[in-house]
């Protein structure tokens, strides 16, 4: 009788075991399946490299990161919030291992503000819990996030992507004040803040 063949390879297969043939058969399929999608998949990231179509998140201006302290939009005196013509807010932030500077900014409640960043050194990550302001902040790129925010109060803002080893401790914070105080204060007190 076959199921007791001396050879156990040779006696029939029990019911619901799949021969072996038939699984190599099917897995030499995904495989192949999976090589087609691999290759895809490089092929996209290689050509949109090559041909710069691969952007970072937000908007595609780039920016020096070796050379914007000196001059330019991110020279540290023009870091903080900043009052535009139309009554809108910009908020201007270096991200780098491992704070974000100025470490405090001040914007006024149901105001548009507008965040631009940049960072110095790897890829950070800027996040205000609860609002629509969540970006990357790649160096050799500003990155911009739009909002608006209706309720005052301290937003704790961590750095939300892995930077390093000192990660964890890249805190800092947005201040939302209401109009009246905003205005109240000096441009330079609107700037940032970090002493108070
Ligand atoms: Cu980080």
């Amino acid at each position: 009788m076959a199921d007791t063949h001396p050879d156990f390879l040779q006696r029939p297969l029990l019911d619901g075991v799949v021969p072996a043939e038939q699984v190599a058969r099917t897995e030499k399929r995904w495989l192949a399946v999976m090589v087609g999608m691999l290759i895809v998949m490089m092929a996209i990231v290689v050509l949109t490299g090559v041909t710069n179509a691969i952007h970072p998140p937000s908007n595609v201006e780039t920016i020096d990161p070796t050379t914007l302290h000196l001059d330019g939009e991110f020279a540290e005196s023009n870091l903080g919030t900043a009052q535009e013509l139309d009554g809108s807010l910009t908020a201007r932030l270096i991200a780098e291992q491992y704070a974000f500077v100025p470490e405090c900014v001040k914007v006024a409640v149901d105001t548009p503000v507008k965040f631009r960043l940049t960072s110095t050194d790897v890829v950070h990550g800027f996040l205000l819990p609860a609002t629509n302001v969540n970006t990357m902040v790649v160096p050799g790129f500003v990155a911009e996030v739009r909002t608006r925010f209706t309720r005052p109060g301290i937003y704790r803002m961590p750095c939300n992507e892995f930077c390093g080893n000192g990660h964890h401790g890249m805190w800092s914070r947005v201040e939302v004040v209401p109009k009246e105080q905003f205005h109240a204060l000096a441009p330079t007190e609107r700037l940032s803040c970090v002493q108070q």
